[in-house]
């Protein structure tokens, strides 16, 4: 549907539903009743509504720069829709009457590092939090709670009522990710951060980007340029390929700090390089650069971990990426090095590991890194071995979950889904919702468990569309999954929220799959 259809479309249902959006009362005034995704732990309905107005502030704590950040992210999300240029006004006491109020000031520390507490009365927003995450994680509650129609790009005619009461909230799992695979195919700067708006939406707190892989080099490494000259010249199928700037690294990086998310760069090793191997001779034990590669095999290609430039390759690359990463992480991929023996494995695995840590970071790897010996604070990303997983907690390491099995959004819904693979399963919307995470596998139990990832992996993905595709309708399930309680979460539940969200997909064009699983309002 082009947009303009859509907003036709859109506009009309609001009519019919009687501007509401998702809800057939109005004015809305059972904040119980939302259809927030994730659910929040706790939601006292009061029983009024409150009305966004034009000449309203957003207050914010005095002196504070993140809390301010956080109030110029809400006037920036209100503005297209509402059309209303709300200020952000720092002050030191309540504001009193008909303003939202963003403040760290009187929160109740035991939210916790990102949660917060929402008082929506006739007369205001509070929104009040320990930190400016939090701040960042009720913001995403009020978009909700707003009428569908704040999701559009152009001014719209709505009465911009939210209910009354209370809602406090705080997460399950400290690591809310997803990833996504710019190696197989290349996305530029606007397609991420349109998927960090997708992660926002949803309370994820992190973007793992798998950053090089067999058939693509796409992050600039200057004391290597021949990474990206040669090495990110292609993708699979041939396309033309890509890579971010420094600069553009650092843009995404800032762009998804506003919204709380913390991104994971990976630079997968010792397999998955071939995109490197073509770039350098020097990496590969025979010294000769192999072939670019645009084929979907893993598993063939390997550094040569014998030799001492590697390391030193690696301690450059590592010390770059370092450098323009505020977040505590570098993900070393490990996976699938099936042509790296064992005991050339775990070696490498032990001095990349201190490499990273050398660096200031902490390493996250794919199960397979279990195997080598880890340092305090890595962390291991369970996908297909529960053995691995195993090795790493009995070493006292947490341990990220993503069963491919669930998680994976890369997979086909059925066997007749355009595009995906099904290597690991076919997943519909309900199987990818409704597991969880401490239960899923005997061995690993809720201590052990940072948090969860959902991946996409690229290979059959070479557009925008094709990302919405396999990402949605899934994608709110598992932020639902990282934050809300598992007492709280039920499939048939969850899929009535779900089926609200339709016209959020629609209002902002996401060509989600119409899963027969869930009855969509239309
Ligand atoms: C396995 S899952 C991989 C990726 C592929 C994916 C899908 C994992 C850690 N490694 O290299 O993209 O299968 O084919």
């Amino acid at each position: 549907m082009n947009r303009l259809l859509n907003t036709f479309f859109i506009s009309s249902v609001f009519i019919a539903l009687g501007l509401s959006g998702c809800n057939d009362h109005y004015p809305p005034t059972d904040l119980s009743s939302e259809p927030l995704i994730p659910i929040p732990v706790s939601v006292e309905s009061e029983g009024n509504s409150f009305q966004l107005r034009h000449d309203m502030n957003i207050y914010v704590d005095e002196g504070n720069e993140e809390v301010a950040q956080a109030g110029e992210y809400l006037a920036t999300l209100l503005y297209p829709a509402t059309g209303f240029d709300l200020e952000v006004e720092e002050t030191s006491k309540n504001p009193g009457k008909g303003h939202i109020y963003l403040h760290l000031e009187g929160a109740d520390s035991e939210l916790g590092e990102e949660g917060y507490e929402l008082k929506i009365t006739d007369s205001g927003i509070d929104l009040k939090a320990p930190t400016p995450a939090g701040l960042t994680m009720g913001i995403a509650t009020i978009r909700q709670l707003l009428p569908i129609a704040i999701e559009s790009s152009t001014v719209q005619d709505s009465a911009w009522l939210l209910p009354t009461g209370t809602i406090r909230d705080y997460p399950e799992y400290s690591y809310r990710g997803a990833m996504l695979d710019v190696a197989r195919h290349f996305f530029p700067v606007q397609d991420v951060k349109r998927f960090i708006d997708y992660l926002a939406m949803y309370k994820f707190n992190r973007l793992h980007l798998h950053l090089s892989d067999d058939q693509g080099w796409r992050i600039e490494i200057k004391s290597w340029p021949k990474l990206t000259e040669i090495g990110s010249s292609t993708e699979v199928e041939g396309g033309e390929g890509g890579f971010y700037t420094q600069e553009e690294y650092k843009e995404i990086v800032n762009y998804a700090a506003v919204r709380n998310i913390m991104i994971i760069p990976e630079i997968d090793m010792p397999g998955h390089t071939n995109a490197a191997l073509a770039s350098y001779p020097e990496l590969n034990c025979d010294g000769k650069a192999t072939e670019l590669y645009t084929g979907t095999e893993v598993g063939f290609s390997t550094l040569c971990t014998s030799k001492e430039v590697v390391y030193k390759f690696i301690t450059d690359v590592i010390g770059e990426l370092a450098e323009m990463t505020p977040g505590k992480f570098i993900h070393i991929g490990g996976d699938e090095s099936h042509v790296t023996p064992m005991e050339d494995y775990i070696p490498f695995i032990e001095r990349v590991q201190d490499i990273v840590n050398d660096a200031g970071k902490k390493v996250i790897g794919w199960d397979e890194i279990a195997n080598a010996d880890l340092t305090s604070g890595s962390v291991v990303q369970y996908w297909a071995e529960a053995d691995n997983a195993e090795k790493a907690i009995d070493q006292g390491a947490k341990v990220i979950m993503s069963p491919a099995t669930r998680a994976y959004l890369g997979m086909q819904y059925d066997s007749t889904s355009r595009i995906g693979l099904h290597w690991a399963a076919y997943i519909e919307v309900d199987d990818a919702y409704d597991w969880d995470p401490a239960k899923i596998e005997p061995a690993i139990s809720r201590d052990d468990i940072l948090g969860v990832e959902a991946a996409l992996w690229t290979e059959t993905v070479a557009n925008m569309e094709d990302i919405d595709y396999l990402v949605f309708p899934q994608l709110p399930g598992y932020g639902e999954i990282g934050w809300s309680p598992s007492s709280k979460r039920n499939w048939a539940d969850y899929k009535e929220r779900l089926a609200a969200q339709q016209l959020r997909f629609e209002m902002l064009d996401i060509g989600y799959y119409r899963s027969p699983k869930v009855k969509w309002i239309n």
